[in-house]
């Protein structure tokens, strides 16, 4: 049985729909950032953490990866040429969009008052202008990679939900599609429901 740690309103939401699109039972202990239990887990404090018998795996792309290889789903097979167009796609959206509103968070109530610089924000959200407009592009179907869904669709759409919530620009109504398609699914709405 998995242990996952972290609320579903942080990254965790990820590995949580992961779990359910997987149908895996999981205990969920849902620790705010930088509790005692995740600190001890995690010296960052960073949530989620997933804990596999003696295996704890912090960051939520590596839990998205290690579930989905140690399941065979929602992923192509590593050494695959699919495996590294899906790796290049995650490490995209991990540069291109979550680096963006990642800062704009922490500029806005994560970093010390003195350290935040509430200017940045107008440049972030012309780049995630520039970068969601050629990513929309880069959808080749119903999922990103056309007809077989990977951990890349989850990672888009909660990036996408992410975004909106940070009320940044309003993505090509490509990207705003795919989130509606995956918030349609019934792991995204258990999820959503824990
Ligand atoms: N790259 C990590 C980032 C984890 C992260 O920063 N999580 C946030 C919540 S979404 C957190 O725990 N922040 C607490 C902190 O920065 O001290 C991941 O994807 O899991």
């Amino acid at each position: 049985m998995y242990t996952l740690y972290g609320t579903k309103s942080t990254r965790a939401f990820r590995a949580i729909w992961m779990l359910e699109e997987l149908g895996q039972p999981y205990d969920h202990h849902k620790d705010a950032p930088r509790s005692d239990t995740v600190r001890t887990l995690n010296p960052s404090g960073k949530v989620p953490v997933l804990v596999d018998g003696d295996t704890v795996i912090p960051d939520s792309t590596a839990i998205l990866t290690y579930l989905a290889d140690k399941h065979g789903m929602l992923t192509h097979p590593a050494g695959t040429p699919a495996r590294a167009r899906q790796d290049a796609l995650m490490f995209c959206l991990l540069d291109e969009v979550e680096g963006l509103v990642w800062a704009a968070a922490r500029h806005s109530f994560i970093l010390p008052p003195e350290h935040r610089l509430p200017a940045i924000k107008d440049s972030l959200k012309w780049e995630f202008e520039q970068n969601t407009a050629r990513i929309s592009n880069r959808i080749e179907g119903a999922f990103l990679m056309g007809v077989t869904m990977t951990i890349a669709d989850i990672l888009c759409a909660h990036l996408t939900m992410w975004a909106a919530q940070a009320k940044f620009p309003a993505p090509p109504q490509a990207l705003t599609d795919h989130m509606t398609r995956m918030q349609a699914r019934p792991a995204f709405q258990r999820a959503l429901a824990t």
